[in-house]
């Protein structure tokens, strides 16, 4: 007898599932199937899931493929079942190719192909649906944004866009996604809701076709280099009823919202002075440096800075001064931004041609908060007083590389989670447009048509 071993979380149950299982049962003549509990999701860093495991085990029953139902709730696991159960095969689906092989020793490994196009319309019509994501621009970011988005349940990534017909095709090859290059109304047909991952300068215009046409948005930042400009898209996605997220992944990181509660519960007193740094140098060729419009330190790093400061000393401040410097095409390989508020001040400093260390101190009339780099994912900060030896630690939860707690957000937010957007608010992300359109003025010298 030939015994099939695959896992999976089942959330939300789809045809996706119902057809692994069903190719998985096709590949021998028993059929275990082991499902996830919540604890091992948590620890493997899956985000999001919907369904009780009793509901996604009983999902997995009605398919009738199963000869046997187990639970898997630990790192190791598989190995131990392979030889318990005298496995021939493991399978899984595709989106895990090569993440298996090396079970490889115990049996043979089977990587089925992933179900495409998952669509809400078939599935049961419950109040929290699988939303179908389109990715905008396929460059560096898209594909961490799909490896990260495979840790989301409830989202499928249905297709991206690219004008630029090669990229596309390139991209196309090593995602096997479909890619559009020509026609954009096309793509947003396919989809719910798109991620902006193109060129700044595109960010925009992309973001206003996307809600226009219903689709809910996820943008990298910046989302506008103007105040007006967010301000607008910000109305038109409230009057179109649709998400508007900016992607400031840190916002979404759950260490970041910890750090930011305990900087405000009085533990390090009133709090005087916010002091973030973000460097990564750049490659010479990269658009960071090449572009020496839309490039640059301050559009690439700039809202991590602003965050904290954002968050800390809110939207109204008393001054500010930018100031860059600039390499021989104008662009800005380091900026330092100083903001002065009523009752504080602030400093962000980003370069991606000079390097310096990546701290964010957060101090206080009592004590101080440091938190080393990082921060940004916020894997870890202290409090610190003025006895050294006083150190309290925090280890926040992360996974992965930070992408999958906004890509959660943002698909609870289109499934009408009842919190406000607590994490990035309209008015915060406007805020910084408000700073980012100050930085484009002085670094280019002239007010132009920007969006
Ligand atoms: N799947 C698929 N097509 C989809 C979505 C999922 O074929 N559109 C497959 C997955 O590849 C997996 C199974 O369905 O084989 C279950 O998917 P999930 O519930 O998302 O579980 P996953 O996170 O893939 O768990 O130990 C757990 C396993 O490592 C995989």
């Amino acid at each position: 007898m030939k015994k099939v071993i695959t896992y999976g979380t089942y959330d939300l149950f789809h045809e996706g599932h119902y057809r692994l299982l069903q190719r998985a049962k096709e590949l021998g003549d028993y059929l275990i199937v082991g499902v996830t509990t919540e604890h091992f999701d948590e620890a493997r860093g899956k985000v999001n899931v919907f369904d009780p495991i009793m509901k996604r085990i009983e999902n997995v029953k009605k398919t009738g493929f199963a000869d046997e139902i187990i639970v898997e709730d630990h790192d190791g696991q598989k190995v131990e079942d392979i030889q318990k159960y005298g496995v021939d095969i493991f399978t899984v689906g595709s989106d895990w190719t090569g993440h298996f092989d090396y079970l490889n020793q115990f049996c043979k490994v089977v990587y089925l192909e992933r179900t495409p196009d998952i669509s809400s319309t078939e599935l049961r019509a419950g109040r929290y649906q699988i939303v179908r994501i389109g990715i905008i621009g396929t460059g560096r970011i898209a594909p961490r944004f799909l490896s990260e988005a495979k840790y989301v349940s409830g989202v499928n990534i249905d297709c991206a866009y690219n004008p630029e017909k090669d990229s596309a095709e390139a991209f196309s090859k090593k995602t096997e996604l479909p890619v559009y290059s020509e026609n954009f109304d096309e793509f947003l047909n396919e989809v719910d809701a798109v991620y902006i991952a193109s060129p700044n300068e595109t960010h925009y215009d992309y973001a206003k076709k996307a809600i226009e046409s219903g689709k809910h948005v996820l943008s990298e930042k910046p989302l506008s280099f103007t105040k007006a400009g967010a301000e607008s898209l910000y109305r038109l996605a409230e009057e179109h009823q649709v998400v508007l997220m900016e992607a400031v992944k840190t916002a979404y990181c759950p260490g970041f919202q910890q750090m930011i509660n305990v900087a405000e519960s009085g533990k390090i007193g009133k709090i005087c002075d916010v002091e973030a740094c973000f460097t990564r140098l750049a490659n010479p060729n990269s658009r960071e440096v090449k572009d020496a419009k839309y490039g640059g330190s301050f559009l690439e790093f700039g809202s991590y800075v602003m965050l904290p400061m954002i968050k800390l000393f809110g939207k109204e401040y008393e001054k500010i001064e930018v100031d860059s410097i600039l390499d021989e095409n104008g662009n800005d390989i380091y900026t330092k931004l100083t903001v002065r508020y009523k009752d504080g001040m602030a400093t962000g400093k980003v370069g991606v041609g000079v390097k310096s260390e990546g701290n964010l101190i957060i101090s206080g009339t009592k004590g101080y908060i440091l938190a080393p780099s990082p921060w940004w994912l916020t894997k870890y900060f202290e409090v610190r007083y003025e006895n050294p030896n006083d150190i309290e630690e925090f280890r926040p939860r992360f996974m992965g590389d930070g992408l999958r707690y906004e890509i959660s957000e943002f698909v609870q937010k289109i499934n009408g989670s009842e919190s406000p957007s607590y994490k990035l608010t309209a008015g915060e992300a406007i805020a910084m447009a408000e700073i980012t359109e100050k930085f484009m003025e002085k670094k280019l010298g002239y007010k132009a048509d920007w969006k």
